[in-house]
């Protein structure tokens, strides 16, 4: 096993590993940008070492800077967390020509995912169900009959795409020209490779996916699913797993897929598949992350296996160690991405120092947190400060725990998404789990909270839509027995009482 390893990250995920590392005896390097040097992560760190000016371009993407502070360090590994260069397959090729292991699949795996027309091509070859369309890289020509094959409506997307990036819709015939204008431009201006490839539009989709795990012996597994569907401007904002309405058959199914997926590319350490599914039961692969994902935590919870030690284990050339008839899952457990954001002010960034923070605790909770009081949340990265999950013997449980932890978190000095996932978690259309990708934009008016100034509608809205949840909340616990404790005062408490005492009950 390694005596040592770096931490090509920073924030919770840099934390995180740390974590790892020290409960399996394994020193941990650090690095920092200039901006970081009292960062959290550093603090937890055996060493650390400084990388460069605060922009990632000048620090944590600095590649040969990092391996060779690794070398210099005397760390046989390197993990790179999530971001930054984590799916960077250059990266990981530079690491192996050092002799510095990189802690995650080989740079050829990487690259093969990351364009997603090959990664298309290979997923069909697996058999693996792909989101009907095209599997070559198109021509405007080409583009056009095939959406006149596929039918409208159509996605067009960038090969180098993913994520979000690089996607266009298209509804009506007249739109096609443009969305395939705007696509290559943007692909090309964005990726420097303008490859688009079709797909068939899925209506109102859940995202749903599914984590696995793999030696470099052939062994592979899957650790279930997270459903990921509620989402704003494709940033993740509250995870759940198990999936809401996922049978035991469906769910074999999907991890049959992801692990076929993943055997295709040799895959080696953790990967996620992401699929689509629709309203009929149907899925379709999308793409792989091949990193550790920040939604991990949820996982871990339902199924009790430490992923990053996993990653470790087999990036040493150990043997997974756990077979498919191992896992299982226990429980239900949501997680809530706290960032550095006003919801009452559009989503913008809310840097600054942390003047109190005080964590929820308590059982069935877990806060991965980059952050503590007093330090300051820069301008210049991702602004997540906080996981909060929240893990329960059901659902129900699950959700009260999260509502009450949510309720304890108390963070001073920066506005956060707190008061966001708060409305979501008394939502009741999230309370029945019958949510899909368009949730935040049809039910939670597109993830804007508006408060003083002429948002007095929106909040009787979502007031109501609080009464409306207790009400059959209630109902149903008179029903079936299962109960959502908490929620007979809470509509008000959420959304009245609370936000008239300006934060004073905290
Ligand atoms: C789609 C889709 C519908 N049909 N592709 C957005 C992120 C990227 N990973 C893929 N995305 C989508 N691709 C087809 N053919 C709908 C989305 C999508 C979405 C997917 C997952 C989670 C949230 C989403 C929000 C809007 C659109």
């Amino acid at each position: 096993m390694f005596k040592k390893i770096l931490i090509a990250n920073r924030g919770e995920i840099a934390v995180r590993v740390i974590r790892a590392c020290h409960e399996m005896g394994i020193e941990a390097v650090a690095i920092y940008s200039d901006v970081d040097r009292d960062a959290l992560h550093v603090r937890y760190a055996d060493e650390a070492y400084p990388c460069g000016p605060p922009p990632a371009a000048e620090s944590y993407l600095r590649m040969e800077r990092i391996v060779e502070i690794a070398k210099r360090a005397g760390a046989e590994a390197i993990h790179p967390g999530y971001g930054f260069l984590a799916e960077n397959g250059d990266f990981a090729d530079l690491c192996e020509r050092e002799g510095v292991v990189f802690i995650g699949p080989a740079g050829d795996v990487m690259r093969k995912m990351g364009d997603k027309v090959t990664a298309r091509q290979t997923m069909e070859a697996a058999g693996v169900p792909i989101v009907p369309g095209t599997t070559e890289r198109l021509s405007d020509a080409e583009a056009r009959a095939w959406i006149e094959k596929i039918g409208l409506p159509v996605m067009i997307k960038a090969s180098a795409g993913g994520g979000g990036k690089g996607m266009r819709l298209v509804r009506r015939p007249e739109e096609i020209e443009q969305g395939l204008k705007r696509a290559r431009s943007e692909a090309k201006a964005s990726f420097g490779d303008d490859s688009l490839y079709i797909e068939k539009f899925v209506e109102q989709p859940r995202h749903i996916e599914i984590q696995v795990l793999a030696d470099g012996f052939g062994n592979c597994i899957h650790l279930f699913e997270r459903e990921c569907s509620i989402q704003r401007r494709h940033q993740k904002v509250i995870e759940e797993a198990p999936g809401n309405g996922i049978t035991p058959e469906l769910r074999a199914e999907m991890g049959r897929a992801a692990v076929a997926a993943a055997k295709a590319v040799h895959y080696r350490g953790a990967g996620t598949c992401e699929f689509l599914l629709d309203a009929e039961g149907n899925f379709y692969f999308l793409e792989m992350n091949t990193r550790v994902q920040v939604e991990h935590a949820i996982t871990e919870a339902i199924t009790g296996v430490d992923i990053v030690k996993a990653m470790i284990r087999v990036a040493a050339g150990e043997e997974l160690g756990i077979d498919q008839e191992d896992v299982s899952i226990s429980g239900h457990a949501i997680e809530a991405r706290i960032y550095a954001e006003d919801p009452e002010n559009k989503f913008l960034p809310s840097p600054g120092e942390i003047v109190v923070y005080r964590p929820p605790g308590g059982i069935g909770v877990r806060v991965d947190s980059g952050v503590y009081q007093g330090a300051r949340v820069t301008p210049h990265y991702d602004p997540m400060v906080a996981k909060l999950i929240t893990w329960g013997r059901t659902r129900s449980e699950s959700v009260e725990r999260m509502r009450r932890a949510l309720r304890e978190f108390v963070v001073k000095g920066i506005k956060t998404s707190i008061p966001f996932h708060e409305q979501v978690l008394h939502h009741p259309i999230f309370l029945e789990g019958r949510y899909d990708t368009g949730f935040i934009d049809e039910h939670m008016g597109g993830g804007v909270l508006r408060t003083a100034d002429g948002g007095q509608e929106h909040r009787v809205a979502l007031m109501l839509a609080a009464v409306a949840a207790w009400r059959r909340d209630k109902e149903r616990a008179r029903r079936a027995g299962s109960v959502v404790h908490g929620s007979g005062q809470s509509p008000w408490r959420a959304f009245g009482l609370r936000r008239q005492l300006g934060g004073g009950l905290r």
